[in-house]
């Protein structure tokens, strides 16, 4: 079994929804989810939108290889209206990013792993550091605390009483 970290995001359509959607999905599709970050609203980060995100991070215990759990992320994503056209950020309903897969440094043209700018998104390492403090970026060989203080300020990111 292989242990992943997941960052979800979604700032379009009933976010309550869709973020117990996911849940059902991936729970069906790629594994068991053995423990979640609380959920957190967010600005948009990259991009302009006038609706913000709710991000939240899971730990999932999978049995399938990281191309595979990669189609199968397509897959759950496409059914949640998502087409992929361009490179460019836009609003979504809902987005499942690999952020890493056990220890491994994977750089393949269509995967990258650990997530190429984890170190960059506070939307990424609040979620993170709550539920993986002491995790060791494999490539960076950062903990997420070490990663996470370099961000003066955390004011724009909430956590969701739900
Ligand atoms: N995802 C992006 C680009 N910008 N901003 C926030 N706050 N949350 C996201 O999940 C997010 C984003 C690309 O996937
Ligand atoms: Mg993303
Ligand atoms: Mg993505």
């Amino acid at each position: 079994m292989h242990q992943v970290f997941l960052g979800i995001g979604g700032n379009t359509g009933n976010k309550q929804d869709n973020f117990s959607k996911v849940y059902s999905f991936i729970k069906n599709e790629l594994g068991e989810i053995i423990k979640q970050s609380s959920v957190y609203e967010t600005p948009p980060w990259g991009f302009q939108s006038d609706e913000n995100f709710w991000n939240q991070v899971l730990l999932i215990e999978t049995e399938f290889s990281p191309l595979v759990l990669l189609e199968k992320i397509n897959f759950i994503e496409s059914l949640f209206g998502r087409k992929r056209d361009g490179n460019q950020y836009k609003s979504r309903e809902m987005d499942i990013d690999i952020l890493y897969f056990d220890n491994k440094i994977i750089e393949k043209e269509n995967l990258t792993i650990p997530h190429p700018l984890i170190q960059l998104r506070q939307f990424v390492l609040v979620p993170l550091t709550e539920i993986a403090p002491r995790f060791i970026h494999p490539k960076l060989k950062l903990t997420s605390l070490e990663m996470i203080k370099n961000f003066s300020n955390s004011s724009a990111i909430k956590k969701i009483k739900l």
